[in-house]
């Protein structure tokens, strides 16, 4: 087992980065990331067939979306059960094996040599567990450190990870209606040169910046997809404290899911809560005519083995991030869906979400209402574009004289406090954005507001950080000056590799002076980090008062 893709990942004294014995530090056995080291390169082969394929006019819509989808599943926190990744490595094989055949009967019929393709493009599923095991051992992730150094393997896993993040925006555009062959020719293209394990540094680096600009328009789309189909968010105020009744909690990023719930929960006596990533929906038009949407539940991802084990109804998680139920024996009212899995949770295929209701429908659910507490949310593309000239003004009139993004993931490192105190340190005319689950640290402060604008602007989940980028280009239009030029700080949190591709995106788009925390990525060598800094000013966060005095400075 070698994994270290996300914040978490094991650190030894010595600086050695990654979870390397029988479990990972998130739960993941050494067995479900071998098979996942299979399946990406299995993924890798899929492509590599996918972009020859495609220079003979074959292109296939359904493995076009296979291929992201599948990826999705190895992000940290989605999918834990070993059977679930042999069931996808069997399917990428089936794929793989069906575009080489058309691949080469279109060869044929146009008269063209089939092109010869990598070995690793061939490599054929074993039948046997015990086989893919000991093949998967060849597919580890490190295992050219030797021949190729640690710089190299580190850019080809800061690829490898920001295309991760960027398959997983693929899906949630996908699940939402919007496709693009190009986008997929694209993602295929990356995909298969991740799979020739490239050794140029300077090639690697480039496919880094070209995943961020490929994400970008994934963003668009996605954007687009919820902006369509469940409307423009618009502020909402939400309670975060239980309802008297029977109830389902609803985690994860995927609306669709969601609006199935609160169809087939209507008239049941349910209520339905949203937990982490889940939140923003409040926000949507589409979701205001739903009475029974109470509230949103709980805070972040790695409080949820306390909080679901207090929940008195049951759970779906829509996707990432799922932790292990069984310590807090829910194990049996919490459901998974599409690319999520842990092993003996049961999974809903399809769009009947039964068993999840009557699980409710068998906890006794909350016995009272609590003390309402609520937070604010809905600050997307189009309510900030709103506010733009309002905000414009203010800072014309000096009283609006520095933007934050603090925004990201969270996790449960101390460290992590310097997010709640920056942001509660902050000057009183400083606007605060912030988006994805980082914001549940301190988004039920009350920081007041700057003549009727709020100080704490909740943009939504991390798939909407593409509204953030929309308002940061905005105002650098109305100043007639670049986005580096702004009064702007962007302050990151990251955990896993939807952070490490929005990260990329921001430095594909010539963004400077990002800072990042708690931790460097473990992947990322000294000799990267200072390429990054120097390239783009990119930096760690330090503590919050040096950092509040060079932000306000600059
Ligand atoms: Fe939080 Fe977890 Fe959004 Fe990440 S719920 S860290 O996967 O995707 O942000
Ligand atoms: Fe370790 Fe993170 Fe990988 Fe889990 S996802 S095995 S915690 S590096």
């Amino acid at each position: 087992m070698f994994c270290v893709q996300c914040e978490h990942t094991i650190r030894t004294p010595q600086g050695d980065a990654g979870c390397t014995f029988a479990r990972g530090m998130c739960g993941k056995t050494s067995e479900v990331s071998d098979l996942q080291d299979m399946l990406v390169h299995l993924l890798q082969a899929v492509s590599t067939y996918a972009v020859a394929a495609r220079k003979v006019g074959v292109v296939d819509a359904e493995i076009d979306a296979y291929v992201p989808q599948a990826f999705f599943s190895t992000l940290t926190n989605v999918n834990f059960d070993a059977e679930r990744i042999i069931d996808f490595s069997r399917r990428a094989d089936h794929y793989r094996n069906d575009l080489r055949a058309r691949y080469e009967a279109a060869c044929a019929a146009q008269g063209i040599v089939a092109e010869t393709l990598p070995a690793a493009a061939h490599y054929r599923l074993p039948d046997a567990k015990t086989v893919m095991l000991s093949d998967a051992l060849s597919f580890a992730l490190n295992r050219q450190k030797k021949d190729v150094g640690e710089d190299v393997i580190g850019l080809r896993l800061l690829s490898l990870y920001g295309l991760k993040g960027a398959a997983a925006y693929m899906e949630h555009a996908r699940v939402l209606g919007q496709t693009d062959s190009e986008v997929a020719g694209r993602f295929h293209e990356i995909m298969a040169f991740l799979g020739t394990q490239p050794a140029d540094a300077g090639a690697l680096f480039q496919c880094a910046m070209d995943i961020g600009t490929l994400n970008y328009r994934i963003m668009e789309m996605l954007d687009k997809g919820e902006t369509e189909t469940f409307g423009h968010p618009e502020p909402t105020r939400v309670n975060t404290q239980p309802i008297k009744g029977r109830a389902i909690v609803v985690s994860g990023h995927d609306l669709h899911d969601l609006e199935l719930i609160l169809q087939q929960t209507e008239g049941k006596d349910i209520n339905v809560y949203t937990h982490g990533e889940m939140l923003p929906a409040h926000a949507y038009p589409a979701f205001k005519k739903y009475k029974h949407l109470v509230g949103n539940y709980g805070t972040a991802w790695q409080n949820q083995q306390k909080e679901f084990a207090a929940f008195p109804g049951s759970i779906v998680m829509t996707s990432n991030c799922i932790i292990d139920p069984n310590l807090g024996q829910y194990g049996a009212r919490i459901f998974t869906r599409s690319i999520v899995g842990w092993p003996g949770v049961t999974h809903i295929d399809g769009n009947d979400f039964t068993p999840a209701i009557e699980a409710a429908l068998a906890q006794p659910g909350f016995a009272t209402d609590a003390a309402p507490v609520y937070t604010t949310t809905g600050f997307a593309r189009n309510a900030l574009m709103g506010a733009a000239p309002a905000v414009i003004d203010q800072v014309k009139a000096g009283n609006i004289r520095h933007f934050f993004l603090v925004g990201g993931c969270d996790g449960d490192k101390r460290e992590r406090s310097y997010y709640t105190d920056l942001v509660a340190a902050a000057p009183k005319d400083a606007l605060i954005l912030t988006l994805a689950c980082g914001k549940f640290r301190f988004n039920t402060m009350d920081l007041g507001d700057i003549n009727g604008i709020p100080r704490l602007l909740d943009i939504g989940q991390c798939n909407d950080a593409y509204s953030a980028i929309q308002l940061a280009l905005a105002l650098a239009d109305a100043f007639g000056c670049g986005v580096n030029d702004l009064p702007l700080s962007l302050v990151l949190s990251w955990f896993e590799q939807k952070a490490i591709v929005i990260l990329l995106t921001l430095l594909s788009l010539g963004i400077k002076d990002i800072r990042v925390g708690p931790t460097a990525p473990g992947f990322l060598t000294p000799n990267l980090i200072a390429t990054l800094n120097r390239e783009f000013g990119l930096r760690l966060i330090s503590t919050v008062e040096d950092d509040l005095r060079d932000m306000l400075a600059a």
